[in-house]
């Protein structure tokens, strides 16, 4: 099987890269990235030789049309993913996330390629903070934020294209992921970092807003699932049953680093800022068979603090 992986100098990209040739060496793998401010080939480090590498951006169509030609499938991980740059400067993300996977399902559908989007939890909008409800693949889209928007429009491109154009895809809709190589602007190596020199974390208006978080390597094992046994023209919804408010996130934080709970800045509040993520994954569960297994939370976190720590000591390339 030969995969295109577009972002894959990127986070959970570079995760799913390093796991897939990890796990599954009859693979191979082109990765498209254009190295922006998010991408880095230090993120793929030690896997040099082991797979392709393209500089280039998803919005080309030439050479999207030449890379998707070649593959089976397509992994579409690349995306503007940072909402606090959205509010900033939503520009980059219709682009990106639009126009570009506009490009990629062109190409597939003229090449009979099949098609993986990774998209996100934040396409459904947000949930109260107190109560019990989780999103399903039927709640009604409702985004808030440039950023989440993009995602949702490209969502609704990728379905539009499965039912008018017979496009092969998938959709996986995953809540916040945690792990190594996450850029430094998300709030967990944000924290981690400004601990570490000193700092007090800075969290978002009074730290109540509640996020749903998954470890990288399972919400990739979950995209493995969909690539091998998912059903065209669904949507999976991945996440790990795991809420947290982002004070008791920088309270592990602060535990694990051995700093006192109450060494934290509030400073002003994101605006629009979602309340509450919350993903059901038992659908998802029950179809495929994935089941996320890195489940001891504050345990990954110590794992993922250490290799934070590690990195700050590292030459960057
Ligand atoms: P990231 O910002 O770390 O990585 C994005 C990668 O895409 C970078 O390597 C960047 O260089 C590349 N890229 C950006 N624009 C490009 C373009 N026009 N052409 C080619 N490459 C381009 O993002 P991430 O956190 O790894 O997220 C990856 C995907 O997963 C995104 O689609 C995001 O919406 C989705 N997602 C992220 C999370 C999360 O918690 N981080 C959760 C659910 C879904
Ligand atoms: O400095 C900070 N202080 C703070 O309180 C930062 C960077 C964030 N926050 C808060 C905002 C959010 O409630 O922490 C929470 C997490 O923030 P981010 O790491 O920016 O993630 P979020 O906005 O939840 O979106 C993430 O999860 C879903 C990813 O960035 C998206 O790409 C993904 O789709």
């Amino acid at each position: 099987m030969r995969i295109l992986v577009t972002g894959g100098a990127g986070f959970i990209g570079s995760n799913f890269v390093r796991r897939t040739l990890e796990t599954r060496p009859d693979v191979s793998v082109v990765v498209l990235d254009a190295l922006t401010y998010a991408g880095s080939l230090s993120n793929l480090s030690g896997l040099l030789g082991k797979y392709e590498f393209v500089e280039g951006n998803i919005l080309n169509s030439a050479l999207v049309d030449s890379l998707v030609s070649r593959v089976d499938q397509v992994v579409h991980f690349a995306a503007e993913s940072h909402n606090d740059n959205s509010l900033k400067s939503p520009k980059p993300f219709i682009d990106t996330n639009i126009l570009g996977t506009y490009e990629l399902i062109q190409a597939c559908v003229k090449h009979d390629v099949k098609f993986h989007h990774i998209s996100t939890d934040e396409v459904f909008g947000d949930l109260p903070l107190s109560g019990s409800e989780k999103f399903t693949a039927e709640t009604p889209y409702n985004p808030s934020s440039p950023y989440s928007s993009s995602k949702a429009a490209s969502d609704l491109l990728v379905r539009a294209w499965v039912r008018s154009f017979g496009l092969k895809a998938t959709i996986s809709n995953c809540s916040n992921n945690f792990g190594p190589y996450q850029h430094e602007e998300k709030l967990i190596p944000r924290m981690i970092g400004l601990i570490a020199s000193g700092k007090k974390p800075e969290l978002y208006g009074n730290g109540a807003n509640v996020r749903d978080w998954i470890h990288v390597d399972d919400h990739n094992d979950g995209v493995w699932a969909i690539l091998e046994r998912g059903v065209v023209g669904r949507t999976y919804l991945l996440g790990a049953d795991n809420q947290r408010s982002n004070l008791e996130v920088v309270q592990v934080l602060l535990r694990i680093m051995g700093k006192p709970e109450d060494f934290i800045s509030f400073i002003e509040d994101r605006p629009g800022h979602d309340l509450r993520y919350a993903i059901d994954a038992s659908a998802t569960e029950a179809e495929l068979g994935w089941k996320p297994v890195r489940g001891n939370f504050e345990e990954r976190l110590a794992e993922t603090v250490e290799w934070y720590l590690g990195r700050l000591n590292l030459p960057k390339d």
